[in-house]
């Protein structure tokens, strides 16, 4: 660790969000420096409550993060946002929206926006979120949220990482969506029916306590909000409050390792695939080749490759 990166930490450390966001930059972005920092940073964390935020695309996730952070901006606790948005890898429409809808915090210091876009981070996306949440709590963010469009298991996988995940549906969603929710309600520790305003909000909020009475173990707790107007979402941050102080040390000290070894594994995993197809770009050249001229198959390729001494 260098002078460099120990001023760095020192400004994250103190809460200057200037030097917040040129921390995830460099964490997102520099394969040196940004594991630099992490690790002077590493020895300071504070315990942040994790919030992952998932759901079908249009389900109202920002705007209700957006009223869950001045709920707690109320209750006097300094939040942060991660918004990871799967589809645009620079500013594409997305983010431009959740800018302006979050933009009643515009002048905060004790809320903190960023976007992360999911195609183009070091390690993947999983990685980089976690990273950027070790900033945040490290620069004493109370309240750290990652918000995922719960389109694939990777975007569930990342919400799911959290100490509370929240499930946001809304009603309106085809059969396509209904498959999802499946997949989604397994993650859930609290589940949000929003656009309570909208026909279809009561027989959604039924059928998915019909699903949950199929289950065993006790429900999550369904709430309904209308996030456009604030109703029920000071009720959801008490939820979410509740969720969190209900864990007790043992099962967020439980979580917190079973986050660690899940990023471990997925460190270990990258690194050695990196080593293992930087040894072989050649021989993958010239059997692709092969492949495409119909000389090879895809499997038999394989096989070469997974035979081969080196
Ligand atoms: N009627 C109604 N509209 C809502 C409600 N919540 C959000 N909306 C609207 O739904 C649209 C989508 O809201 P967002 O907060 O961007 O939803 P999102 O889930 O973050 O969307 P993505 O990030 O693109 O997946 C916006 O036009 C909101 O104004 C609600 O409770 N009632
Ligand atoms: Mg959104």
């Amino acid at each position: 660790v260098t002078r460099a990166e120990t001023l760095d930490a020192a400004s994250v450390l103190r809460g200057d969000l200037g030097a917040v966001a040129r921390a995830l930059t460099l964490v997102e972005s520099d394969r040196t420096r940004g594991p630099a920092l992490l690790a002077a940073l590493a020895g300071h964390r504070r315990r942040a409550h994790r919030v992952g935020v998932t759901g079908p695309p249009g389900a109202g996730k920002s705007t209700l993060v957006s009223g869950l952070a001045a709920s707690w901006r109320r209750a006097g606790r300094r939040v942060a946002i991660l918004a990871v948005d799967p589809t645009s890898p620079f500013t594409g429409g997305a983010l431009l929206g959740d800018r302006i809808r979050m933009g009643e915090h515009h002048g905060d210091q004790g809320v903190f926006i960023r976007s992360l876009a999911s195609r183009g981070a070091l390690g993947g996306v999983s990685a980089a979120t976690a990273d950027c949440a070790d900033v945040l709590e490290a620069a004493g963010f109370d309240v750290v949220v990652v918000e995922t469009v719960g389109v694939g298991q990777g975007e569930v996988e990342v919400a799911r990482r959290s100490d509370t995940t929240v499930v946001v549906l809304a009603p309106g969603s085809g059969d396509e969506v209904q498959g999802m929710k499946a997949g989604l309600l397994e993650v859930a520790d609290v589940v949000v029916v929003n656009q309570a305003d909208r026909d279809g909000a009561d027989a959604l909020a039924s059928a998915l306590e019909g699903a949950f009475a199929l289950r065993s173990g006790p429900p999550p707790p369904l709430l309904r909000t209308v996030a456009t107007t604030g109703r029920g979402v000071e009720e959801l941050r008490v939820a979410l409050d509740r969720h969190v102080a209900a864990q007790g040390e043992e099962e967020r000290g439980r979580r917190r390792v079973d986050r660690a070894r899940h990023r471990i594994r997925d460190e270990v995993d990258r690194r050695r695939q990196e080593d293992w197809w930087s040894s072989r770009a050649e021989r993958l050249d010239a059997l692709a080749r092969a492949v495409a001229e119909g000389e090879e198959t895809v499997a038999s390729a394989s096989s070469r490759l997974l035979g081969d001494g080196r």
